[in-house]
């Protein structure tokens, strides 16, 4: 078993409706362990890198408006398999479609604003983590 840490973004739905506690309270429950922390406004320079996998995509205009209007709670986390594991208790991208059990199907649904308003991020793979976590966290 290797340890792993994902980089995990409370979006700015979630920050706004309170709901970082609850988010975290599940990461810390599930058992791993909170590595970083950090409460801020995404420029897009940083958001453009974040999603550039997504450049040219039709959301891409209404993700990146999305996610640049509020607060977020970034995090790092750490333990075994916590890349696949946060994306288990994340669910799936679509809120409406997530399963009752699953942050984004606990407490996401749609909005009506024509972006995907899914509570939380967390990386997809090591690469990824790895590359998230240096966007977000330069000095870690
Ligand atoms: P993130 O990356 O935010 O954890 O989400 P996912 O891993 O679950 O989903 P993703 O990378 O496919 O999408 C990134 C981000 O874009 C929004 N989105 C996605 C959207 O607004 N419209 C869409 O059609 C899709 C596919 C939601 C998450």
């Amino acid at each position: 078993m290797t340890t792993e840490r994902s980089l995990v973004l409370v979006k700015p739905d979630g920050f706004r409706r309170g709901l970082t506690g609850e988010v975290l309270r599940r990461i810390e429950t599930k058992g791993y362990r909170l590595v970083a922390l950090n409460i801020l406004t995404p420029g897009t320079d940083l958001l453009a890198a974040h999603y550039a996998e997504h450049e040219g995509k039709p959301f891409y205009g209404k993700l990146m408006a999305f996610m640049s209007s509020g607060p977020v709670a970034a995090a790092v986390i750490e333990g075994e398999q916590c890349i696949a594991g946060f994306r288990s208790l994340a669910g799936p991208t679509d809120p409406t479609q997530a399963p009752p059990g699953s942050i984004r199907g606990d407490l996401g649904r749609d909005w009506g604003q024509g972006s995907v308003e899914n509570i939380v991020h967390g990386s997809d793979s090591a690469t990824s983590a790895g590359r998230e976590i240096g966007l977000w966290f330069p000095r870690l």
